[in-house]
Parts: structure tokens; sequence; C-alpha cells
């Protein structure tokens, strides 16, 4: 750990294979973010069984989503890759964080109430407690900052208020966590219902791009997108699909707004859209033959989870103490 640079934290559900809306928003950025930072990245493992999981599925997912954040760029060796259950901090740290946080502030959350409207068969306690085992996942790293979507914004200030209402019992124990906004993480919509965002849990096949699709999937999605009965390529109020695809193409291509309509004046949404499913498509197939090439070598993964699990141990060990002592327990 380089004492000089600041501490960053985030993790991503195995629930699903990543989508394009977790690669652009979340994956591609922690890559170009590991050189400057303490970098911790995680498989939340445990945050994905507050919805119900198939075991052998969830273990497949689990090793998938490791292997592709190694073949989307991240350095083991640079960054601190790990499986969030493979660090019985956590869970700890949750417990404790939970006797700090009042029923009155998770009732508030907009994803319980969001998700407990979805999966209405399973309200379990844990959908409930989410949000402070993500807090115990920040603070326990003392993260500085957090690359966070929009989506997370209400829980990290559950971890400030948290991390403030501790340390104004205890002294400074935890570092105020700030959300960190990369101009690049645009939102990526569903291909199917633009207004929503895109999803793992989408159950709409049309609906998400998987980044181990292949080319034709990829292409198909896009040409399925739902768009608008106009025409034009532009960035116009209502045309939310089409907003949509510009922003990917945009995200993935590096142009702007303007010269993509300059680009598709005078064309049809069915070359724009195949220009789209294209250029995604050319953007993940590095990724894709790289995981394909680390997933081949299972002891090479299991090594770098194995080491990954020490260190992020290791970093989170002094953290757990310092609260173990200030709350009254006996540290041996
Ligand atoms: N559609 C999206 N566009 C941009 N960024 C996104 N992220 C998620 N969806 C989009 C970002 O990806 C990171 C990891 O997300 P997560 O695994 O915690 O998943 P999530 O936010 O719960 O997203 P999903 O994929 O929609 O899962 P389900 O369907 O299970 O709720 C985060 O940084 C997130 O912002």
């Amino acid at each position: 750990m380089d004492e000089q640079k600041k501490n960053m934290l985030s993790l991503i559900q195995p629930t699903n294979t990543p989508h394009l809306g977790n690669y652009l928003g979340a994956m591609q950025n922690w890559v170009r973010l590991q050189n400057d930072y303490n970098c911790y990245f995680g498989i939340a493992d445990l945050h994905s069984i507050t919805v119900r999981q198939d075991p052998a599925k969830l273990r497949a997912q689990i090793k998938e989503s490791y292997a592709l954040l190694i073949a989307a760029g991240l350095d083991p060796e640079k960054s601190t890759l790990f499986v969030q259950g493979h660090n019985c901090h956590h869970a700890e740290l949750s417990w404790i964080l939970s006797c700090y946080t009042q029923f009155g502030e998770l009732s508030r959350m907009t994803q319980f109430k969001d998700k407990s409207a979805k999966y209405s068969d399973n309200i379990n306690a844990g959908l409930f407690t989410y949000p402070v085992l993500m807090a115990a996942d920040i603070l326990l790293y003392q993260a500085d900052l957090v690359p966070v979507g929009a989506d997370q914004k209400q829980h990290l200030e559950l971890a400030r208020n948290i991390a403030q209402r501790f340390n104004g019992v205890y002294g400074d124990t935890f570092t105020m966590p700030e959300p960190y906004i990369t101009k690049t993480t645009a939102k990526v919509m569903s291909l199917q219902e633009p207004t929503k965002k895109m999803s793992k849990s989408d159950e709409n096949p049309n609906a998400s791009v998987w980044v181990l699709d292949d080319k034709d999937t990829i292409i198909r999605k896009f040409k399925r997108a739902v768009t608008d009965s106009e025409a034009e390529v532009c960035a116009r109020e209502g045309k939310d699909g089409i907003i949509n695809l510009m922003s990917i193409y945009s995200a993935v291509t590096g142009r702007s707004f303007e010269e993509i309509e300059a680009e598709f004046k005078g064309k049809g949404y069915g070359d724009f859209k195949l220009a789209v499913g294209e250029a995604t498509a050319d953007m993940l197939a590095p990724m894709q033959a790289e995981f394909k090439r680390i997933s081949a070598d299972k002891a090479y993964l299991e090594n770098c989870m194995k080491q990954g699990a020490e260190k992020a141990y290791k970093a989170t060990r002094k953290t757990l103490q310092k609260v173990h002592k200030k709350v009254g327990f006996v540290v041996l």
C-alpha cells in the first residue's frame, strides 16, 4: 500500500454476468484508476444472497466475475482484487455497525423499497440491512473515495452518517468516504425500456448486453433496441432509446454527440444500430479473448483469489481491532 495515495473501494455483485453498463460505468473506470489510488475492488458475494441464488450458478458467477476483472485489465499485483466473503471482517464489522444504525434510517432506503416490491416473496432481513454491510465494506478499508452510480448515492450517504456517528462517540476511527464521480459514468439504460437502467436481473433477454455475448448476439440485440418512430439520430427530448444508443456509442468510440449526429445525418436507424453493435462488440473482443485465456488457467485464478483474500484481510485487520477497542471489547 502506498501511503501517499488515497484509498478507493468498489464492489460488483456476482448476480449474473456483468453487462455493458457494469463495464462502461464501473469496470472500465476501475482499470483507469488503478495507477492513481490504492484500489480495493471486490466481488460482493455476501450482498448477492439477499436475493435467492442457485448455489452452483452463484459459485460459477463469482469465478467468472473475478476472472473478468483481470481480463478487463485490473492487475492483481497492483490492486487488491478480492471476494468479499473471503474476508470475514466484512460480516463482523457489519454486525457492529448495525448497532449504530437506526431502524428508521434503513426504512428510508429506496433500494429496499424497490427490491422488496420486486421480490415480495422473500423480503428478508438481509435486504433491509444491506446498506449496513455496504457501509462496513467502505469503512473497513478506510476508503477515501467510492465510485458510485446514482443508484448507490443514498447508501454512501448512510455510510457517511454511520462513520460520523461512530467517530463522534469514540473519536476518529473511520475515514469519511466521498463519492467519486467520473465524467464517463453515463448510466447505460435497458435496450428494451430505455427509461430503466440496464440491469443484471432483467428477465428480458434483449434488454441487456452481457460482456461475454458474441458479436452476432450483440448486433442482434442492438438491432432490436427500442427507439422511436422518427428516423433522426439526435439527442432530443423524448428520444430516450436513441439517446441511450448515442451515449453507448460515445462511450465506446470517444465521439461527441455532435460528431455522432453528423456521422449519421441522413442515414436510418438501421445503420446507426449496426454501427453501435459493431463498435461495442469490437471493444469487448480483447477482454473476451483474455477472459478465455485466464479462465483456462484455474490454478492461476485460484492463486490470485487467495492472494487477494490475504491482502484484503491484512488491510482491514487494524480497523477492526481499533473498533473492538473503541466499543469496549477485550482485544487479545
Ligand atoms: N446500467 C448501468 N449503467 C452504468 N453503471 C452501472 N452499474 C450498474 N448498472 C449500471 C454500476 O456497476 C457497478 C456494479 O454494480 P452492482 O454489481 O452493484 O450492480 P447493481 O448496481 O445492483 O446493478 P445491476 O447490474 O442492475 O444488478 P441488479 O439487477 O442485481 O440490481 C456499480 O458501480 C454500479 O453503479
